[in-house]
């Protein structure tokens, strides 16, 4: 029987490189996560999960993991692992652990083993295949970081396939012993008292074994909701999920609506939740040759039809994972909102509309004190996906100029999730004694942990609040929806409703007034639930980024 304990919850993302060091070597470890689970606890969430900790060579910050069953000395320790797991749980805060099922780092034993031979007892568990007449690459598929997706191995004189760097080869999930070998390492880690797992690209699994060309070469169209997917789901449910009781949420990047309704459909014992990223692609123009740095103003009509057909497709036949931010995305009060004068104001609008949801809600570390981009010059920058971006649209393809494409780094790039946590204004925004492994953002002395819970403006306390309600209100997690005012621009306003309780949730995303008579649709009194400005505005308007929930 499985306990749906995530229905009630709102769930934490830690980014361990990243979230506070212990021993002052300017890298984020789980000891350091352990002394700040109190802090958790404040704000009250239920689960924290964190990034991946296993063994790694870092090429793609731990995304290629070359030991599953080993932490990496740079986090720490097993036994610490184990720790701070036993610790979380004494606290009543659950531990999600994220799973690289796609790929593995090729320094992993499997692959080291993989490429020796065509033979040897690993020679399929990854995806090799030979060259093309004159030498060439199995198909035209692209890389995620740029460039071919097939990279040559000497030693065993084929081509091996990888979604993202070389350094990652993509496993062969059409091997039983793949698969096997799989659950044996969720079982391990549930043994350990982990409660449920993130499962990192999980739409790629499968891959088509015709490995027909793209319509455009070196792009990557042809990498999520393979033809056995579904089938591999269903397998690792009916080993892990449903016998261990473990949550899943997977990463689910082309998903639509309705193929995440699929995928999340409790009688098709798949998964829990899907983190889609449709919502996320409301600021980038479709279609475009340079993917996601081709970038527009976001249109929050398309937000609110996006996140109303999540809401609709998946009520009663599954569950939402709410978010905006995570350690891929950029800060949305930078990006979307107004990370100077409104930052306040922005930071808590945002909330307030994701977390009226149904659905269970994510914050992403620093997200709930109102972190924003990095002020980074070109040389500051470290993630992987971006210096190989960098490469093949600027330097190779030249398909954007360099200014365009720094511009929109300067939106959207990974990195500025990954900077330091900041806690403090010491040195290194008490993220660290030694120097950070990332720069820290500049504005560490005016944005950090301390100063936004001492301020009259706290969007650390808004969130408190946020998550008070989740627990308490049950119109949340059952309640229907309804989208008002569909086409407004600027405004995003919704219904709730369960028995005679009815909630409007209000805000304006942009930094000008805009006229709204709340009469119009409510008869009669109301009280306010939750509000972003100390007075409500009297006249029928409002102002920038005002946000709140009313009951009537
Ligand atoms: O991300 C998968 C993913 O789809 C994004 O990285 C995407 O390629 C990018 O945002 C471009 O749109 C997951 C992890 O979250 C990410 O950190 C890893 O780099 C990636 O998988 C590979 O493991
Ligand atoms: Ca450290």
């Amino acid at each position: 029987m499985r306990n749906n304990w995530w229905k009630k919850a709102v769930i934490y993302q830690v980014y361990p490189k990243s979230f506070c060091d212990s021993n002052a070597d300017g890298i984020g470890d789980l000891n350091g996560i352990k002394s700040k689970l109190p802090y958790l606890k404040e704000l009250g969430v239920d689960a924290i999960w964190l990034s991946p900790i296993y063994l790694s060579p870092q090429v793609d910050n731990g995304y290629d993991v070359q030991d599953y069953y080993k932490i990496d000395p740079m986090f720490g320790t097993n036994e610490e692992m184990y720790a701070l797991i036993e610790r979380a749980h004494e606290m009543g805060i659950k531990v999600i652990m994220d799973f690289v099922a796609n790929h593995t780092s090729d320094q992993a034993y499997w692959f080291q083993e993989s490429r020796k031979s065509r033979t040897n007892p690993y020679s399929d568990y990854y995806i090799w295949r030979d060259a093309g007449p004159n030498g060439e690459a199995p198909n035209n598929w692209g890389s995620n970081f740029g460039g071919s997706a097939w990279t040559w191995d000497e030693t065993r004189q084929q081509y091996y396939l990888h979604y993202y760097a070389s350094e990652q080869p993509d496993l062969n999930w059409e091997n039983p012993k793949v698969r096997q070998a799989i659950y044996d390492v969720m079982k391990f880690w549930k043994e350990k008292g982990v409660d449920g797992w993130r499962l990192d690209v999980i739409t790629s699994i499968s891959k088509d074994t015709n490995f027909p060309d793209n319509p455009q070469p070196l792009t990557t169209s042809n990498q999520q909701n393979g033809p056995r997917m579904h089938e591999f789901l269903h397998e690792l449910n009916k080993n892990v999920f449903t016998p261990y009781d473990m949550m899943t949420v997977g990463e689910a990047p082309a998903s639509k609506a309705a193929d995440a309704s699929l995928l999340v459909d409790p009688k098709r014992e798949e998964l829990d939740m899907v983190f889609t990223f449709e919502h996320m692609h409301i600021d980038r123009k479709e279609n475009d040759i340079n993917g996601r740095w081709a970038l527009q103003k976001p249109n929050f009509v398309e937000l609110k039809s996006t996140l109303s057909e999540w809401q609709k497709q998946l009520r009663d036949r599954g569950w939402n994972a709410l978010y905006f931010e995570n350690h891929d995305r950029a800060r949305v009060i930078s990006r979307w909102g107004n990370d100077t004068k409104y930052r306040y104001e922005s930071a808590t609008a945002f909330a307030t509309v994701l977390h009226g949801l149904q659905g269970t809600p994510f914050i992403y570390q620093g997200e709930e004190i109102g972190m924003t981009n990095a002020d980074y010059s070109l040389a500051d920058y470290d993630d992987i996906e971006l210096k190989g971006n960098y490469q093949f649209f600027v330097k190779e393809q030249k398909t954007i100029s360099e200014a365009d494409f720094l511009k929109a780094v300067g939106k959207v790039s990974r990195d500025h999730a990954r900077t330091p946590m900041q806690w403090n204004v010491s040195k290194n925004a008490g993220f660290s004694e030694a120097t950070p492994w990332l720069k820290v953002n500049s504005n560490y002395k005016e944005i950090n942990v301390d100063a936004d819970r001492l301020s009259t403006k706290s969007i650390f306390k808004y969130y408190q609040k946020l998550i008070q309600l989740r627990h308490r209100e049950e119109i949340l997690t059952k309640g229907s929806y309804e989208l008002l005012l569909a086409d407004h621009p600027s405004l995003f306003v919704y219904r709730r409703k369960l028995k005679d309780k009815t909630w409007l949730v209000v805000a304006n995303l942009t930094d000008t007034t805009q006229t709204f008579n709340v009469s119009e649709f409510i008869k009669g009194d109301y009280k306010f639930i939750l509000k972003n400005y100390a007075k409500p505005e009297s006249s029928p308007a409002l102002r920038p980024f005002e946000a709140y929930i009313i009951e009537y």
